[in-house]
């Protein structure tokens, strides 16, 4: 039976639109999600937009149109980024669906009833770009410690009595070892929780774009809350009998970026205790990108459009480089010049390099038909793949790991081709031989392109349509040697997979 598995990334502020840094958590999560489903796992994966909120209010004001029309343009842009990055989402949530309003009201509603909800009046700081309160303590320089402004609010507001979830929550931060990633954000979390927890609030009323809290509906949700909750919504939530939430609740692992951990980590467990929810298994925060050293920023007017990326470099140049550049769960800094570095030495020249070499001999050389009859009899000289290892660094989110394991089994399958030099050995009349090197040559790329369908599948299917292994031999499980090529079998004529990148002369 194939365990379940669901996946979701943050769901995106529809204030503005997308960027690297919300193309990186998407590409993540698919990585995940591809590698899931290829090891034999039922995969649900959402991702989707964040649209109520005083932020997405301010610059819609600005903008001068509605915030539903802002929430319509942008949300359109992140769900074009689904198929602009080639993300193989199942779902696509908005906040402001009916599907979702109904579920966060739901989900308010049992709160209440179960005694965690009061009403009283808040006074304190806000800050909109952050959409967070703020305590006096924690201000730097009268701003938030994210470096945005705060304002002051004093208005009625309904609590969420957190501070009775402060030992429930760093029980479970003890008891589940895993439910933070990576370890050093854990220290972080139950540093902030330990320090201790102020009630919530969690309604507003002096701006109304938001969803309307049952039976009050002076009180509009706070934005969290209503947010938070898209992670039920989707499935269906309040309705614990869907297919969907029996399948996929609770959720396998939340993927977000550092800057909002402890809205997955400290408020999100406590609504769902509140409601008496299962909790995710895992939370996991990844670092945050810079654009040649400097933030990224609208006043900066620096951020990074993916599809500038995607139509310079390749879809899966892109994604290649943003899951190589940085150990995930640190800090990265995008620079051009190691784009086109890390595109040029480990696409074109190491993979790319021995996928052409390899399929233009067989083609000249062998009639475009796979040759090694007597390699495949023995037990063959390709790239031993160490799957336990691959899993491993797919389980702690190493991306850039697994992928550095995977240029290594092109590099020794590189070496192997310049020691038996196919080449002299056709020179030397030893056809039977060439053919032999040439079959285990080809079978180390099969093996590589299965395990880089997570991070760029699109080339990765075209070398395998060249290799012509058929669609359905194409998970983890056929990269045993039973099913390896066949001799024999016609290639189709070979295409170059990664070109070199070459700048355009000034
Ligand atoms: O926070 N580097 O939405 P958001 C890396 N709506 N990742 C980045 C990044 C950067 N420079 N900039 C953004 C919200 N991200 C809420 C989430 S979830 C219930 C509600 C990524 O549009 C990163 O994943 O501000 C970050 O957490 C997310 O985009 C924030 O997106």
């Amino acid at each position: 039976m194939p365990q379940n598995y669901f996946i979701t990334t943050p769901i995106y502020y529809v204030n503005d639109r997308p960027h690297i840094g919300h193309a990186y958590t998407s590409v993540a999560c698919d990585v995940l999600a591809r590698f899931m489903r290829l090891s034999g796992h039922r995969v649900h994966f959402l991702t989707g937009t964040d649209e109520h909120g005083q932020k997405v209010e301010k610059s819609a004001f600005q903008a001068s149109v509605s915030p539903q029309a802002l929430a319509d343009a942008n949300s359109q842009h992140f769900r074009d980024l689904t198929g602009l990055m080639n993300i193989s989402n199942d779902d696509f949530i908005r906040t402001t669906e009916p599907r979702h309003i109904a579920s966060a009201q739901a989900l308010w509603k049992k709160m209440l009833d179960n005694g965690h909800i009061y009403l009283g009046s808040y006074s304190g700081w806000y800050s909109v770009r952050d959409e967070a309160y703020y305590q006096e303590a924690e201000l730097v320089n009268g701003k938030a410690p994210t470096g945005a402004d705060v304002e002051w609010v004093e208005e009625p507001s309904y609590f969420f009595r957190l501070s009775a979830f402060q030992d429930k929550l760093l029980d479970l931060y003890n008891t589940s070892a895993g439910f933070i990633g990576p370890s050093s954000r854990r220290n972080e979390i139950l540093s902030f929780v330990k320090g201790g927890l102020h009630d919530l609030s969690i309604s507003r009323t002096t701006f109304s774009w938001g969803i309307p809290v049952p039976n009050d509906t002076k009180h509009i949700m706070y934005v969290w809350l209503d947010a938070l909750a898209n992670y039920i919504s989707a499935l269906g939530y309040p309705d614990t009998q869907t297919p969907l939430y029996k399948d996929f609740w609770p959720a396998s692992l939340h993927m977000v970026g550092k800057d909002i951990i402890r809205f997955h980590t400290v408020y999100w467990p406590a609504f769902l205790m509140a409601a008496e929810l299962p909790l995710p298994e895992r939370v996991f925060a990844h670092g945050w990108w810079t654009i040649e050293g400097e933030k990224m920023s609208k006043s900066l007017g620096n951020a990074i459009a993916p599809k500038a990326l995607v139509d310079e470099f390749g879809l899966d140049q892109t994604r290649f480089f943003l899951m190589r550049e940085v150990p995930f769960g640190s800090d990265g800094n995008f620079s051009r010049d190691r784009m086109i570095a890390v595109v040029n030495s480990e696409l074109a020249n190491n993979i790319g390099n021995l996928v052409q070499r390899t399929l233009s001999m067989i083609n000249k050389n062998c009639e475009g038909v796979l040759p090694g009859e007597a390699a495949r009899a023995k037990s063959n000289d390709s790239v031993a793949v160490d799957s336990d290892k691959l899993s491993a660094f797919i389980e702690r989110c190493e991306f850039d790991k697994y992928i550095s394991e995977v240029v290594r089994y092109s590099s020794e399958a590189n070496e192997y081709i310049d020691k038996k030099a196919p080449w002299s050995l056709k020179k030397q009349g030893l056809v039977e031989e060439m053919g032999n090197v040439l079959y285990d040559l080809a079978e180390s790329i099969r093996k590589i392109a299965i395990i880089l369908q997570p991070i760029i599948p699109q080339s990765s299917s075209k070398i395998l349509d060249q290799l012509a292994v058929a669609e359905n031999k194409r998970s983890f499980q056929h990269l045993l040697p039973e099913f390896s090529l066949i001799p024999g079998t016609p290639l189709p004529p070979p295409q170059p997979v990664f070109p070199r990148f070459m700048e355009k002369a000034a």
